[in-house]
């Protein structure tokens, strides 16, 4: 009996281990493997509850979400310029943003 209590704790351990939210990095770079002005990785997958930290790595960018670019209902946000940021993705869906001026040398992610 208390050898499958020990199971029972244990797979429950287990079980609220991989509900835990995992935080992800995204850095905005000057000069990255896709070109000049980019965010790295630019497409990210992640789970409902997880975050992004967007790093200025390189100051002089930072991550806004993109009107109309985000699931309807979710919130969106504004990082300041060369400022670290991290932001909570609550809600399911694709969100594009978009560093504020440099939109016309689509330094954009996903
Ligand atoms: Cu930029």
């Amino acid at each position: 009996m208390k050898f499958l209590n020990t199971m029972l704790v244990g797979s429950l351990v287990i079980l609220s281990g991989s509900a835990l939210a995992e935080s992800y990095e995204v850095q905005m770079l000057n000069t990255g493997a896709d070109g000049v002005m980019v965010f790295e990785p630019a497409v990210l997958s992640i789970n409902p509850g997880d975050s992004v930290t967007f790093k200025a790595t390189n100051p002089g960018h930072n991550p806004e979400s993109m009107q109309g670019m985000t699931p309807e209902g979710a919130e969106g946000w504004k990082g300041g310029m060369g400022q670290d940021v991290t932001v909570t993705f609550d809600q399911d869906g694709v969100y594009v943003y978009q560093r504020t001026p440099h939109l016309m040398m689509a330094m954009v992610g996903v």
